[in-house]
């Protein structure tokens, strides 16, 4: 199978790549083939935005790919009330501005107590394929929401993302050991079980 990975976000495709590894015969990304699409991410849950995306990166990628996978994706605090969540990319206004959405979350965390800051992030992925019927899943990574940022790997919200059993920020893991605790690995897991299913079936 060719699979279009329909993100924008060079980190996600780099994560996605090297978790899906070898499980596809061809696997490239919207730049790699030539493809600029920028879907409206309108709908209230990761799993509507996820899907819309894969739906429209397979249409614009016919003859080209016969799947689309999209990750769509987020942290949710709890004293927040859930926010940033669908709204990560662009909590603090237009641009993803992955420090100034850091900021932002800070100044608004800045208050609540420890004990209280509880935060999950979230990854819905969806693969679009032609004639089948899509695929959804989601995985999370609970997490502590720090006081300050702690590393300088990852991106987004990594380095604000305190993840206790193994005592540090995502930020401060190394790529192989981010990919493999976390909330994409999860989806992206889920995804691959459901396609062996499949195949079994
Ligand atoms: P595409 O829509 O093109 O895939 P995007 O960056 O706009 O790229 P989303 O709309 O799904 O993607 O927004 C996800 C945001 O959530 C992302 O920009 C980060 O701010 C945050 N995020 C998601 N996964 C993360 C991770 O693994 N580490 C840190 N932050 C993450």
């Amino acid at each position: 199978m060719k699979l279009l990975i329909a993100t924008n976000n060079a980190h996600k495709t780099a994560e996605i790549r090297a978790i899906l590894g070898g499980h596809f015969d061809e696997i490239f990304s919207l730049k790699e083939a030539g493809l600029d699409i920028d879907v409206v991410e309108d709908g209230d849950t990761f799993e509507a935005n996820a899907l819309k995306k894969a739906v429209e990166a397979l249409r614009a990628a016919e003859g080209i790919a016969d799947a689309a996978l999209s990750d769509d994706s987020g942290l949710m605090v709890d004293a927040l009330g859930g926010a940033p969540g669908v709204h990560s990319a662009r909590y603090a206004g237009e641009g993803h501005d992955d420090g100034a959405n850091n900021r932002k979350l800070l100044e608004a965390m800045r208050d609540v107590p420890d004990g209280a800051r509880g935060c999950r992030f979230v990854s819905a992925v969806a693969l679009a394929r032609k004639g089948r019927e899509p695929i959804v899943r989601r995985g999370t990574a609970e997490g502590v929401l720090l006081r300050a940022n702690a590393g300088e790997n990852g991106f987004g919200y990594d380095p604000l993302f305190y993840y206790p059993p193994l005592d540090k920020s995502f930020a401060q893991m190394d790529a192989a050991e981010k990919n493999a605790l976390s909330h994409r690995y999860r989806a992206l897991s889920a995804l691959r079980e459901a396609l062996e299913a499949e195949r079994n079936s």
